[in-house]
């Protein structure tokens, strides 16, 4: 009887596993769009080199940190040196070669918090920012592109975690919940902290990489091709660490004094941060360290409503997870 019944849970965790395996094949976006936004990206970049000889574009965000979903924007950032620039003449001036160029619906934003302009393709349907030397995105975006490469389970997991918090309206930075930027360092750390552990902190090991970006010294270990194979002593599969992320983000975390720090992978505290009372708008009530903004939390746009919303929302996944028949279709259900 007893072994019928384990035979059963296997059979259940397999099915459950290529549940989730399917949904996020079906996220993955497919070659062909790649190559669409690749020919896009060097379209712009023709243009921009014949206005700035000196500058270079470069694409970030998650069409280049290997955790876009399909159909997402484009978010590329244009590198001009020179100190001397005027940031919203640029954007102006960029706007305006864009325009004649037969782009359609740009705009410039130049009063935005970070000003950017924008334009959408009506043909391919691709929309795309593009921001002025905003280096430091370029680079955590390689740092992450780098994570990937080290075991499938972390896109696995962040397309999964992602695709529920689209669904479930917990996406928005200007609502008080996280970024897509923020779910993805979450897994990451997620994934440092397994037993064994399923992905290094290439920010401890010996540095390979080194770039020094307003001030900030960026340095991590980026050899990852080195790295396969690294987390297969841990044999879990995307159900088992779907169902533990959200444990650990519902019942398992200590949001009143813990910090999650990619850059040491480990937990901090919030006293050394200094992380413990509200200044300004910083109110530190989930606390994700910035792996090189280290004085950044990637958390501080949550407040005491979103915080609410949020913890319930890792509670009822967790519930899901534990509980529910039908998991890889409840999880998603709209809000
Ligand atoms: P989507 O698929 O567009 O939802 P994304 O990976 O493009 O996800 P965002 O749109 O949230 O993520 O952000 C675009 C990039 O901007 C990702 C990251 O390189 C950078 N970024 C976003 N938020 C922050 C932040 N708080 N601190 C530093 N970099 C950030
Ligand atoms: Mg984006």
């Amino acid at each position: 009887r007893m072994l019928k019944r384990q035979m059963l849970c296997r059979l259940d965790i397999d099915w459950l596993n290529a549940a989730f395996l399917a949904i996020y094949e079906s996220l993955v976006p497919l070659e062909e769009e790649t190559a669409k936004q690749k020919q896009f990206f060097m379209l712009l970049e023709k243009l921009v080199s014949k206005e700035w000889p000196e500058a270079r574009l470069y694409l970030y965000g998650s069409c280049a940190n290997s955790f876009g979903v399909s159909k997402s924007d484009i978010d590329v950032c244009l590198a001009i040196e020179d100190a001397e620039i005027n940031k919203s003449e640029v954007l102006l001036k960029l706007a305006d070669i864009l325009q004649s160029d037969n782009f359609q619906n740009v705009q410039a934003l130049t009063r935005a918090r970070v000003p950017i302009v924008k334009l959408m393709e009506p043909v391919s349907g691709i929309s795309c920012d593009i921001c002025l030397n905003n280096v430091l995105a370029v680079v955590n975006t390689k740092l992450l592109r780098d994570y990937a490469q080290i075991d499938v389970r972390l896109r696995q997991l962040a397309f999964i975690v992602k695709h529920w918090a689209k669904s479930r309206g917990v996406n928005a930075t200007y609502q008080g919940t996280l970024s897509s930027y923020a779910y993805v360092i979450m897994c990451i750390h997620f994934l440092q902290q397994r037993r064994p552990a399923i992905l290094p902190c290439l920010q401890e090991m010996g540095t390979t990489y080194s770039i020094t970006v307003d001030d900030i010294q960026c340095a991590y270990f980026d050899q990852v091709e080195k790295l396969h194979g690294f987390g297969s002593r841990n044999k879990e599969a995307i159900a088992q660490l779907v169902w533990a992320f959200f444990n650990y983000w519902a019942y398992r975390h200590d949001y009143a004094n813990a910090v999650i720090s990619v850059r040491t992978g480990s937990i901090l505290s919030k006293r050394e941060k200094d992380w413990t009372r509200r200044i300004g708008n910083d109110r530190h009530l989930i606390c994700i360290e910035d792996p090189f903004e280290i004085s950044h939390d990637l958390g501080r746009v949550v407040d005491k409503f979103s915080i609410k919303v949020l913890r319930e929302e890792f509670e009822r996944a967790a519930d899901i997870m534990q509980y529910d028949p039908n998991p890889c279709v409840t999880l998603f259900e709209p809000y």
